[in-house]
């Protein structure tokens, strides 16, 4: 019996662009197990590749249905925007354009606005009416900017980027120096650029209902100790954490990224009191309408909104506003080539 032929509750469609690579390869079998949707909702999955992607997206279609999963309903593998996101309700879009030896900045925002546009007027065009998209593919926050630019009919608050791996670093981290479990540990935020720019933010988290700023004062023999230790080695380290994988490991970050998309998505749709998202700013803490910058933000099943009214000190404004500025710089290089 072929898998679109099994009968059941309705699937949900799950596109994955950039399918065939890494990161894809990473996803694919988590989300056919249940682990991004839950173990009630059967998925359908739309791999969507470029032509030399496509032999790799069919082998991984091919292993998908050695699983057996019991939720996988049907896997197609595209070379068309179109035919791959036909009825999407969540867009992973990972496949996107490296930097090239040479690549300035603009060279590489014009290379992916020539997919994120593409696919930004596909989903318009052919997704479900409630479809949701998460930019993985860097410059990430500005490709979902491009992509909710392109869908004119879509709410651009259904289009996010991911800094879900920025935010998971910065717990990583902290859990080590404090020697708490992560699940000990609330209220950490990502602001800005999902770059080194980024604001990974301590200022409002808190370790077993201490707060963590008080946690590693206790840890690092006082206040000044530990501020030196956020400002010198945390900070840098979680913004640069992606070229300190590619150091050790030789290659970059993927089931790390993968973990992180799958947990984004699955945190928008089931519902959370606190994570870091980067989603489509309405001038929330004065960030300029319509970037797609990282927030603190929390979920009610319905999406990702900003957790407002937090108290933002200089020496964190100062940060997010450095990478804000990037944030505008990138977004002003795009609509000089014409994109918004
Ligand atoms: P790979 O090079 O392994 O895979 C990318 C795949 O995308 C390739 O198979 C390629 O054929 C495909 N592709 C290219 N253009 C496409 C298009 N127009 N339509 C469909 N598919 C297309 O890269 P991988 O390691 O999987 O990383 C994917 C992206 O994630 C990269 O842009 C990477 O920079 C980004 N990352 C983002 C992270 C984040 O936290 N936001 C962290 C990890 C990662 O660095």
């Amino acid at each position: 019996m072929a898998p679109s032929a099994v009968r059941g509750p309705a699937a949900t469609t799950v596109t994955i662009t950039g399918a065939g690579g890494q990161i894809g390869y990473a996803l694919l079998f988590r989300i056919a197990a249940g682990e991004m949707l839950g173990p009630d909702r059967p998925v359908r999955l739309r791999l969507l590749e470029i032509a030399q992607g496509v032999r790799s997206a069919e082998g991984a279609a091919l292993e998908l249905q050695d699983c057996a999963f019991p939720l996988l309903r049907e896997v197609d593998v595209a070379d068309d925007p179109l035919a791959a996101f036909d009825g999407c309700d969540i867009a992973l879009l990972v496949g996107a354009r490296p930097r090239g030896p040479g690549m300035e900045r603009a060279d590489l925002l014009a290379a992916n606005a020539g997919i994120f546009g593409p696919q930004g007027a596909a989903i318009n065009a052919v997704a479900a009416d409630g479809v949701r998209v998460v930019a993985v593919g860097n410059p990430a926050n500005t490709n979902a900017l491009i992509a909710a630019a392109s869908a004119p009919d879509v709410p651009a608050d259904r289009f996010t980027a991911l800094t879900r791996l920025d935010h998971n670093r910065a717990l990583g981290q902290l859990s080590a120096a404090l020697g708490s479990p992560p699940d000990e540990i609330s209220g950490l935020a990502i602001w800005g650029n999902h770059s080194a720019t980024q604001f990974p933010d301590v200022s409002h988290a808190v370790v077993r209902g201490e707060p963590v700023i008080d946690a590693l004062a206790a840890r690092f023999g006082g206040r000044d100790t530990a501020d030196a230790w956020l400002d010198d080695i945390f900070i840098p380290r979680v913004a640069r954490r992606g070229a300190e994988i590619i150091d050790v490991r030789g290659s970059s970050s993927v089931a790390s990224a993968a973990h992180a998309a799958i947990e984004h998505v699955r945190d928008e749709q089931a519902g959370t009191a606190w994570t870091s998202a980067a989603v489509v700013s309405r001038g929330e803490y004065g960030i300029p309408e319509g970037l797609v910058c990282s927030f603190p933000v929390s979920s009610d099943g319905g999406g990702y909104r900003v957790i407002e009214g937090l108290p933002i000190d200089d020496r964190s404004r100062a940060r997010i506003d450095v990478s804000v500025a990037e944030l505008v710089a990138e977004r002003d290089a795009v609509r000089a080539l014409g994109v918004l």
